[in-house]
């Protein structure tokens, strides 16, 4: 491959080019992928879970927030859903005999993949200090003691974490409890994904969430992608994707890694591709930017833009729109304008002929959308990432007309849903008011604690109690061997869980785990089966309803653990009733809708409609809630999303997901759809680094962090992997890399963890 002067690795072609694997995403490759791991004869009921995926009545997929569409298919599925299905719905159980046999002590030498394979959680367990072990527990007794270990301390020492798994009601009533508690602290796992978009998007254009739906994937010209692995981790988003580019949508890429989905896709669901299995192509362009280098790339573009304009005044901007709806035009062109070629093109990696090529699909675009994911959201200088997104939109009104606008892809199932509903560390984004109203109580109204700033106070001691509403914190944060140092200091650890993960292996001085019903479990309370909610990625809210027999009598629900340890944590309030709301969740919708009218009125009777119900977005209809009332362009103040520029010998370490995960939950060791198969600790580095470095294929290297903190940070017996990936950086797997990327290095605004930019260097092994 050619390497030109800009520093680009890759010839100056746009053509995304064959890639060095076999088999497109999708097709019979992930059908294979899927039976590989759960054998020939999966559980039956996961079956039938599978056919009911993500349909009216059926259960809404936990494996990606990606939106369950009016019309499904007859399998409505993609590879990673069935993997979920099949993981949550299995056989195996971590029951009371696994946790006899295993001391925490020897449970921590497994892997992560390990420790989720034991199965099922089956019965509440409390910590045994002396026995070193999880011991049985019954659940009045659980919810009594953390009750009382709550009423010990101070509500502020106390954090009540959601990673985006449990629904509507039951994170509805976790931050109710953690207000009538008396704090705000509800950090969410958003805070380590798409914090930035919360913050950025909400200040640039008045809407905390994308602004696109499913139809104007239909209408479209252009697609700019950005930093978003469709193909591992929304992959039933490739279809419309792909059949965009099918009918004649320009999708341009911009990512340090070729990711198949992006190139090519074989649909799963039609029989002439699988038979014939000839790929549709999705991207037009591929560009290769390094890490970080995203903003560098668009100001290219917009230079170009407005170059065009120049040449052709009145011909290329939309001048009304942006004198009616925009501020900061002519601050963003200054800085555009100041930019020089040679920086950009050194920052992004691309060439000039490349940024020519996207800025050419632009301007020939009547509907633009951009999309992203992850490769922008977790970098210092996210938030300007977005803001040149942000602009591209802008300068021709492509935010609020149908075809156009601005899609975050989202992570877990129901992640936004839990923001939507009060999950919120800033009180000013919840309506306390009417909460106070509703419930008969003072309101705390200190800013709680995020992610970050949560784990900073488990490490300075200042935070005493850390309860989790799903997730697998210490292995998900930054600096995770520094958190798992300090998390047993903790007075208490209450893990609400499906599955024993790494963060159980860490018990504070009293812990508990508490075994939740998975959204595949049928849900029986008083009043007979539940239904719960989720909001998808495009603001869709649908009712999921499981079937599966779940795996333990014992299990609760979610609402019902939640509504337990509050019962027994709060005085009595005549307006609150834990009991007759976990009896029947249709009385927990109501709550919802007298809180937030505006999204959810009518909830019980709008739930079950096919598609969902759209939530509506106030920037679709132009309508800016920002401080200013219209939607802002943005100056960047920097090139490179990076935190600091580059010195020699530093590397630009990039963490990734692989086909074979869901975040910590690793199913096995195939990251097909990269050529990559085996163990994961892996360090990926192209070639003529490798030359540079003095390494050879198959070598064990160290990764020491680079940040000039004082902190030392290192990840040892790593092998070196030749993959195809810009000059200056290297990548590997989360959460095994984990222990490499600074607590301290976040986004500037939102504070999300800069996990695609962490500095390091190689180092020998030991
Ligand atoms: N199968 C599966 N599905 C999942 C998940 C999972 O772990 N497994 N996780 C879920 C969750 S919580 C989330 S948030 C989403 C995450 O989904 P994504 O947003 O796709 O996140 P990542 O896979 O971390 O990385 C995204 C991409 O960013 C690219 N990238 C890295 N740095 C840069 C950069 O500087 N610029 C650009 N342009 N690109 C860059 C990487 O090469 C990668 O392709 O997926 C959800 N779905
Ligand atoms: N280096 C690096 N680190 C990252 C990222 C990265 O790209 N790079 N990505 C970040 C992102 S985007 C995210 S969202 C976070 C994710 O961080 P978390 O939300 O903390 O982690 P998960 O791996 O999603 O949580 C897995 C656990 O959730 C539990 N679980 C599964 N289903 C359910 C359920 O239905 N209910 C309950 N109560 N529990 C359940 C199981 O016990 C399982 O072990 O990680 C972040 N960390
Ligand atoms: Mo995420």
């Amino acid at each position: 491959m050619a390497q030109d002067d800009t520093g680009a690795h890759r010839a100056a072609t746009q053509d995304p080019g064959t890639p060095e694997y076999d088999g497109a995403s999708g097709g019979w490759g992930s059908l294979k992928g899927t039976m590989r791991l759960f054998g020939k004869d999966p559980n039956p009921e996961a079956v039938e879970a599978l056919r009911r995926l993500n349909k009216p009545g059926g259960v809404m997929c936990t494996a990606c927030a990606w939106t369950k569409p009016a019309k499904p298919h007859p399998l409505e599925i993609c590879e990673n859903g069935a993997k979920a299905t099949f993981w949550e719905m299995t056989g195996d159980r971590a029951d009371l005999d696994f946790f006899v046999e295993n001391t925490v002590s020897a449970l921590r030498a497994k892997s992560d993949h390990e420790l989720e394979k034991a199965g099922r959680l089956v019965h509440p367990m409390r910590y045994d200090a002396t026995r070193d072990r999880y011991l049985p527990v019954e659940w009045e007794t659980a919810f009594a003691e953390i009750g009382a270990a709550l009423n010990a301390m101070q509500p502020k020492e106390a954090v009540f974490y959601s990673s985006g798994h449990a629904g509507l009601e039951a994170s509805y009533l976790y931050q109710l409890f953690a207000r009538l508690y008396g704090h705000n602290n509800l950090p969410q796992s958003s805070n380590m994904c798409h914090e930035t978009t919360s913050v950025g998007l909400n200040e640039l254009i008045g809407s905390p969430v994308g602004t696109c739906v499913m139809e104007d994937f239909d209408h479209a010209d252009a697609i700019f992608f950005f930093g978003q692995n469709t193909g591992s981790n929304s992959p039933r988003f490739l279809r419309p994707l792909a059949q965009a580019a099918e009918r004649g949508c320009e999708i341009v890429t911009f990512n340090p890694v070729r990711e198949k989905g992006l190139i090519e896709f074989v649909d799963p669901q039609s029989p002439v591709q699988m038979t014939v299995g000839k790929p549709s192509p999705v991207s037009k362009h591929y560009f290769q930017v390094k890490p970080g280098g995203d903003i560098a790339a668009v100001a290219g573009m917009l230079k170009l833009i407005l170059a065009a304009e120049d040449a052709a005044p009145g011909t290329v901007l939309d001048h009304a729109f942006i004198a009616e709806h925009t501020k900061d035009f002519e601050a963003m062109r200054a800085a555009i304008d100041a930019v020089e070629w040679p920086d950009i093109l050194a920052t992004c990696g691309l060439t000039r002929e490349m940024i020519e090529a996207a800025a050419d699909v632009y301007l020939r675009a009547g509907r633009v959308i951009c999309i992203y994911g992850m490769g922008l959201t977790q970098h210092v200088h996210g938030w300007q990432n977005l803001g040149m997104l942000v602009n591209l939109l802008l300068l021709r009104g492509h935010i609020g007309r149908k075809g156009t606008g601005i899609s975050p892809v989202r992570g877990h199932s129901n992640v936004q849903g839990q923001r939507t509903v009060g999950i919120a560390e800033k009180p000013k984004l919840v309506p306390l008011d009417r909460m106070e109203t509703q419930f008969g109580f003072t309101a705390p109204r200190e800013e709680g604690l995020n992610a970050v700033h949560a784990s900073e106070g488990v490490i300075d001691g200042s935070v005493k109690a850390m309860i989790l509403l799903g997730g697998n914190l210490v292995r998900a944060l930054p600096d995770s061997l520094r958190i798992e140092e300090a998390w047993p200091n903790l007075d208490l650890t209450v893990n609400v869980a499906t599955k024993l993960n790494r963060t159980h292996l860490f018990p504070g001085k009293a812990a508990y785990i508490l075994p939740c019903l998975g959204r595949m479990d049928e849900d029986i309370q008083e009043s007979g089966p539940q239904a719960v909610t989720i909001e998808c990625s495009l603001s869709n809210v649908y009712a999921s309803v499981g079937k599966g027999n779940p795996p333990s009598s014992k299990l609760k629900s979610e609402v019902a653990i939640v509504a337990g340890m509050a019962k027994a944590t709060l005085p009595p309030n005549p307006r609150v009733d834990w009991d007759g709301w976990t009896a029947d969740y249709d009385r927990i919708r109501d709550l919802i809708a007298e809180t937030f009218p505006d999204d959810f009125h009518d909830f019980n009777a709008r739930k079950d409609k096919s598609g969902g119900f759209w939530r509506g977005n106030a920037a679709r209809e132009r309508d800016w809630q920002t401080e200013s009332g219209k939607a802002h362009f943005t100056a960047p103040t920097v090139l490179s999303a990076l935190a600091r520029d580059p010195v020699e010998g530093r590397m630009t370490l990039v963490t990734l997901r692989s086909n074979d995960q869901f975040n910590t939950t690793v199913y096995g060791f195939s990251d097909r759809l990269r050529g990559l198969e085996g163990p994961r600790n892996i360090l990926l580095i192209n070639h003529e680094e490798m030359g540079r470095q003095g390494l050879s294929e198959g070598q064990r290297v160290a990764l020491v962090s680079d940040a000039e903190d004082g902190i030392a940070r290192e990840v040892d017996n790593l092998i070196v992997t030749p993959f195809d990936l810009p000059n200056g950086c290297v990548a590997g797997y989360y959460p095994e890399l984990n222990p490499l990327v600074p607590l301290s290095l976040h986004e500037e605004k939102s504070q999300t963890p800069a996990y695609k930019g962490a500095p390091v260097r190689i180092r020998a092994a030991r």
